[in-house]
């Protein structure tokens, strides 16, 4: 089955987790977009949703549903996403899309997260996808050097600014055996914004798509 079919799949199997009435927060990528067209063919009708960047806000604006802003609606009830890597123990890299700082402040606001990948995002160690890092600009370099002493190899992704204006350095060669030691590390580098590593708030609940059906983490 080819990848955007497993996509498909997996984003209408991520229908059973929502309730018509919520305010549901709506990640990035094109397995979110798969879901919110399931969504939109469903008979599930949302109060609205809080977005996690401009692409999935104009997505929404065409499914006719309004975007809320979270500072108005407190805590989610649920949050929906794609992921660049999943390991078995629900932890994540996220950020190839750019857009994983509010990516990981709706997840962290939110009840519940479900993310929704096909199986070429299922690994056992995390790090074969190089890590995004979200960086205030001035601190660029800086943040380089001390990832380079974490034993990272840097790279500026180029041409490229996030949606709140901030540069993203690509990280490779990280050793991330314990993804909750190195996600802290990085979040106390000055100069950092978010670190795409989603294991102090891995996911509640991985749906995978596979040749076989839909697998279920947690
Ligand atoms: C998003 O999901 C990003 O963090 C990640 O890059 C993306 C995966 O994209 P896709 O679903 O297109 O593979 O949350």
């Amino acid at each position: 089955m080819s990848q955007s079919r497993l996509k498909i799949e997996v984003a209408r199997a991520a229908l059973s987790e929502v309730d018509s009435g919520m305010v549901l927060g709506v990640g990035t990528g094109s397995t979110v977009n798969a879901f919110l067209d399931e969504l939109a063919g469903s008979d599930i009708q949302l109060k609205g949703a809080v977005s996690s960047s401009r692409a999935t806000t104009e997505k929404l604006a065409e499914t006719g549903i309004e975007v809320m802003d979270l500072n108005h609606v407190g805590e989610l009830e649920l949050y929906i996403d794609g992921a660049d890597e999943v390991d078995e123990h629900r932890r994540l890299i996220k950020g190839g899309g750019g857009a994983l700082t509010r990516e990981k402040i709706i997840a962290s606001a939110s009840r519940r997260f479900v993310c929704i990948v096909d199986e070429s995002k299922c690994v056992k160690v995390l790090g074969d996808f190089a890590l995004p890092v979200e960086v205030v600009p001035m601190a660029r370099a800086f943040v380089g050097r001390k990832l380079v002493g974490l034993g990272g190899r840097p790279e500026l992704r180029d041409g490229f600014e996030t949606d709140n204006g901030n540069l993203i350095l690509d990280v490779r060669n990280l050793d991330l055996l314990d993804p909750l030691k190195i996600e802290s590390e990085i979040n106390q580098i000055p100069g950092v914004v978010t670190c795409g590593l989603f294991a102090r708030r891995p996911a509640d609940r991985v749906l995978i798509a596979g040749e076989a059906g839909i697998r279920r983490l947690g």
